[in-house]
């Protein structure tokens, strides 16, 4: 047997961190995911979806974002649970409650209840966020029936000993004694893991939305044979959130190596003597991506610091700003490196710096 398991799509996100212009572009790119779930189903030729929960962002769904997921499920055409999560929890007027294609099966209570589907020989168990909070573990107390058929877990929670979030622990999960249980909630890829005889996997969110998103994101193919269990991730993301860090001289080449379409943040690493053009810098990386920022994380040489020996006023200025950027906060540190770089410059060469 072969299921597609999904999570975390958070359709609708509103992208915040982007231009207007950019966070349109992104949640039609978000819609399209549903589509690409469908051709992968499809070319992968799965018995059955999973998809534990946060499929959208917030309870303001759009017209448009349900009926990509409406269609895309119709589309399916093999059995497909949902497990709603803490963003997408099920309540009377949520999404959920309104009509959706008959081969969907959503779980609507905080207790586990099952789904029996026998062309499959297969139980999917599962249950739903009913309020956006719940510090219970669902699976406290719960053990599959060892009775010849495939017992399934659907659920969304975190992997925490306790928490806001529907806590599971790996106890818990070994406890349950399920040949596969498929998690939502952690936005990254956890890869397929047992604990006991339970397989498990978090497939992280199949598009990226933030510089805490990362990477390459996708879904999970899982593979169920003779009590064994294998996955395989598949990309799905439109484009990829990537945290690069490069000296200055070095970053002209290194663009050249990021592909366009990706949303890139910059961290100008290295020794240098000179504050680095951020403006010209960011201007540059711009043009080159759909999305850059560039940021100064660069340092002052370390032989310019050793002057601070010198029985003079550099010297003196030195001994200062050492004292201050010991005392100062991360945020304070950038602007103090920025001082003294101003001060060293006036001091020495009288040349105005000014960007
Ligand atoms: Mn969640």
């Amino acid at each position: 047997m072969k299921l597609l398991h999904a999570a975390d799509l958070h359709l609708d996100s509103p992208f915040r961190g982007l231009s207007a212009q950019q966070a349109l572009v992104r949640r039609g790119e978000l819609r399209d995911i549903p589509a690409r779930l469908v051709q992968l189903a499809r070319a992968e030729q799965v018995d059955l979806v999973l998809l534990p929960g946060d499929l959208f962002d917030s309870q303001r769904l759009t017209p448009q974002g349900l009926a990509a997921l409406k269609d895309a499920l119709d589309a399916m055409s093999v059995p497909v649970c949902i497990a709603p999560g803490n963003h997408d929890y099920y309540h009377s007027d949520s999404p959920y409650a309104g009509e959706w294609p008959d081969n969907v099966h959503i779980f609507t209570t905080q207790e586990l209840t099952e789904v029996s589907l026998p062309v499959l020989n297969c139980v999917v168990h599962g249950c739903a966020f009913t309020a956006p909070h719940r510090e219970s573990s669902p699976l406290d107390g719960f053990t599959a029936p060892q009775d010849g058929k495939l017992h399934l877990l659907c659920v969304h929670g975190e992997l925490a000993p306790s928490g806001r979030y529907a806590p599971i622990t790996l106890q818990n999960l070994a406890d349950v004694q399920a040949h596969y249980v498929a998690l939502g909630h952690i936005h990254f890829n956890s890869g397929l893991r047992q604990e006991g005889s339970t397989y498990w996997a978090y497939p992280g969110c199949p598009e990226g939305r933030g510089f805490d998103e990362l990477g390459r994101k996708g879904a999970l193919v899982v593979e169920l044979a003779h009590g064994q269990a294998s996955a395989q991730f598949h990309p799905l993301c439109h484009r990829q959130y990537r945290i690069e860090r490069v000296s200055p001289a070095q970053l002209p080449q290194a663009m050249e190596g990021w592909p366009g379409e990706d949303l890139v943040r910059i961290l100008l690493t290295g020794e240098s003597e000179h504050a680095p053009d951020l403006a010209a810098l960011t201007a540059s990386a711009a043009q080159r991506f759909f999305y850059a920022e560039v940021r100064d994380e660069t340092t002052l040489p370390q032989a310019l610091w050793a002057r601070e020996d010198e029985d003079s006023l550099t010297g003196l200025f030195l001994r200062e700003m050492r004292r201050r950027l010991h005392n100062a906060s991360p945020e304070e540190q950038s602007t103090l490196l920025l001082a003294t770089r101003f001060g060293l410059s006036a001091l020495e060469g009288g040349e105005d710096i000014r960007p």
